[in-house]
């Protein structure tokens, strides 16, 4: 295929774009040069405002001077250090103080390069547990339609976007799925955690009737789901779950990925919930996004079951040769200094009414069935194009780059989550944008 060649940039062809449509950008590329701040910035220099924090992890901002420079400092120190049987003072350091933000009890943590890598790990380590604690039956996993939980066959597995699993074969065995929980019907336009759906918990009890929980090892859920369209869950329905597993010796996994780091105006989604789950899978804010790193919080009683046998013998055999590489202990150690020093992980609290009102001021706009938010999160759902779904939003999203708005498609909405450093008037920009952009496209 023969693809545009822009000048001053390079030809198109050779790199297979991850979740693009390549041969449609490729036609219209979409290039960003430059970030600072709450804006990337394009070829010619125009600024666009960033509505989604790159793809959910740039929490501080971009461009951050701190982080830059802490990783310049590592890498001229130390710039690769094994992590199997060696270790570096950076990692401990960034692992001693994730523990002291995460919810109580959760004060283990194995570091990734993901989010993907992030939950293979957790799943992997509640079957480890499971099977030291003599529960070795428990093998199955539980996720929940419309989930994402990365590109692993893992969190494939696990998740449950149609299109994330159709061509790619029979994925993990043994695992079911609860039932999402979006409801237009009931919740629509809900603000906060909508009214109806708590019992979509009790899917859980069923799976359990079903299969017996003696082979169930783990559940996980986004708690509120990101990449399906910002589903905030149900009220109650999280703890609901939680008193389940709990009843039934399976172990709780939240996927924050995208909710860890202040997302919600609490650090974690379990500490705005009030809701603690046996481990946390986190990534994307916890560098700022600006060097690959995943981490994963785990009970410490999980943690101390697999501490077990000759001192010398290797406990979990599981890792990556990246598992906390120097530049990205570095990255989080400045990124968790920013967070602490600018409020940034309860900053959300003072700004959430003011994004709620702004994002469901779009209600009544051509097309917009559904408008939710949640602490920093946002989606604005329309109605299918007959014969071509998802077209609306594709359009809506490719307008709003062309104005000045960088945001998010999910399906049918578009999602937003700007940088958490947001002031009240560039949310106002946000919405005058995708405003026009929504009547432009019609
Ligand atoms: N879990 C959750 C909840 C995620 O949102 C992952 C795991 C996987 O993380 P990695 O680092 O392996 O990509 C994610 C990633 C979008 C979008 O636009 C969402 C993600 C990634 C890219 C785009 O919705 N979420």
């Amino acid at each position: 295929m023969s693809t545009t060649v822009m000048p001053n940039a390079p030809k198109l062809d050779a790199y297979w774009m991850p979740f693009t449509s390549n041969r449609a950008f490729k036609m219209q590329p979409r290039m960003i040069t430059a970030a600072r701040g709450m804006y990337y910035y394009g070829l010619e220099g125009e600024a666009v405002l960033d509505g989604s924090a790159g793809l959910w992890c740039v929490n501080a901002g971009h461009g951050r001077r701190e982080i830059i420079d802490a990783v310049e400092r590592q890498l001229t120190q130390l710039d690769f250090a094994p992590s199997y049987q060696f270790g570096h003072p950076a990692a401990f350091d960034l692992a001693d103080q994730l523990s002291t933000i995460a919810p109580l009890g959760l004060d283990r943590v194995f570091f990734t390069n993901s989010g993907s890598e992030s939950v293979d790990t957790a799943l992997k380590i509640a079957l480890a547990y499971q099977r030291m604690i003599g529960q070795g039956t428990r093998v199955r996993l539980i996720g929940r339609e419309r989930g994402y939980h990365g590109s692993g066959f893992g969190g494939m597995s696990v998740g449950g976007i149609t299109n994330n699993r159709r061509a790619f074969g029979l994925h993990l065995t043994g695992v079911d799925h609860l039932r999402h929980t979006h409801d237009l019907a009931r919740n629509a336009f809900s603000r906060g955690e909508p009214k109806h759906g708590v019992e979509l918990a009790d899917d859980l009890e069923g799976l359990v009737a079903l299969h017996g929980a003696d082979t169930i090892a783990a559940v996980i859920v986004e708690p509120v789901s990101g990449s399906a369209g910002v589903l905030v869950p149900p009220r109650g329905y999280l703890k609901r779950l939680r008193d389940i597993c709990t009843r039934h010796g399976i172990l709780l996994i939240f996927d924050e990925v995208i909710t860890g780091f202040g997302r919600l105006g609490r650090p974690f989604a379990a500490d705005y919930f009030g809701v603690t789950p046996d481990i946390i899978t986190a990534a994307k804010g916890l560098t700022n996004g600006t060097i690959p790193m995943g981490a994963v919080l785990v009970r410490r009683e999980i943690h101390d079951a697999l501490m077990v046998g000759p001192h010398s013998q290797i406990e979990l055999f599981h890792g990556y040769t990246y598992s906390g590489h120097p530049a990205a202990c570095a990255a989080g150690l400045a990124t968790l200094e920013i967070y602490r020093s600018e409020n940034l992980l309860t900053r959300v609290e003072s700004l959430a009414q003011h994004w709620e009102n702004a994002l469901h001021s779009l209600r009544g706009r051509p097309n917009v069935v559904d408008v939710r938010t949640l602490g920093l999160m946002g989606a604005v759902e329309f109605a299918p194009r007959p014969g071509t779904p998802t077209a609306r939003a594709y359009d809506i999203l490719v307008e709003c780059f062309r104005t000045g708005l960088f945001l998010r498609q999910a399906g049918e909405a578009v999602a937003l989550s700007p940088p958490l450093v947001i002031e009240p008037h560039e949310i106002d920009r946000i919405i005058d944008i995708l405003d026009q952009a929504i009547t432009q496209v019609g």
